[in-house]
């Protein structure tokens, strides 16, 4: 599946250059690190997967709380945006589905784990979160918001006919700046300079620490839905998510039978 005329997962110097990238611009993106088949068949298996998956819809501010109205109105910490999306959780993939395949690969956990700097790395112990299908459909969004975690590795398998775009404010705040008049602006699209657009092309890896820099995905628009498959790991062995988090975006609890997924 992996697109090994570009890319060694063996190669140092890749490895560097990845380490390089996360370090000093919070992301690393990996054009055609798939093969044009493998995205193929990823696009059709999720096409399969797709009526599977649970719609959510969330209302939160970029710090994914509710809205702090101890700060005035307009301001960041009291400005809610809205979400959705559909998800198919780790345990509605097929044992021999593509994703799944390559998600418990060995080879690609210890490549991320070097282009991370770590080392130790494991997959997340979420039965549902490990590996997911995110889906937006026609009018699908998601709100600037900064991550919880250090790190998200993504993979693009569909884009939508317009929009859909991945807008990074990168490096945006740190531990001791919180930067709240920037991260204003960018909110109200007055600080354009301040934005990227990742290129996020079907086949495309990218490794990204969204914890300081803050990002969106602007409203979905066409009728092809846009696929990504948000891979998750963690430093510590076992970690899981809560039981709020699983029925807010699976609907369910790992004790709760799956619906059947019969299209
Ligand atoms: O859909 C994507 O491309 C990214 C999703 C994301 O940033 C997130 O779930 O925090």
């Amino acid at each position: 599946m992996i697109n090994t005329h570009r890319y060694n997962l063996n190669d140092q110097d890749l490895i560097a250059a990845c380490l390089e990238q996360l370090t000093t611009q919070g992301v690393c993106v990996l054009p055609d690190f798939l093969t044009l088949k493998a995205v193929e068949i990823l696009r059709q298996q999720s096409e399969a997967l797709a009526p599977c998956a649970f719609r959510s819809a969330s209302r939160a501010t970029p710090y994914l709380g509710p809205a702090d109205e101890t700060f005035p109105v307009g301001h960041q910490r009291n400005t809610i945006a809205q979400s959705s999306v559909e998800v198919v959780a780790y345990d509605q993939f097929a044992r021999d589905d593509g994703l799944r395949t390559l998600y418990e690969w060995d080879p690609l956990l210890d490549c991320i784990r070097q282009c991370l700097g770590l080392n130790e790395l494991f997959r997340y112990a979420d039965p549902f979160g490990a590996l997911n299908l995110a889906i937006k459909r026609a009018g699908d969004s998601l709100g600037w918001h900064f991550d919880m975690t250090d790190f998200v590795v993504s993979i693009a398998i569909q884009s939508s006919l317009s929009g859909g775009y991945f807008e990074n404010a990168k490096k945006i705040r740190n531990a001791e700046q919180p930067n709240y008049e920037t991260i204003q602006k960018v909110m109200n699209e007055q600080s354009p300079e301040s934005v990227r657009t990742e290129p996020m092309t079907p086949g495309t890896l990218m490794l990204f620490n969204g914890r300081w820099s803050m990002h969106r995905v602007t409203t979905i628009e066409g009728l092809a839905p846009r696929y990504v498959a948000l891979l998750a790991y963690d430093t510590k062995p076992g970690t899981d998510s809560t039981d709020t988090l699983k029925m807010l975006r699976y609907g369910r609890l790992p004790t709760q039978k799956m619906e059947t997924c019969d299209e």
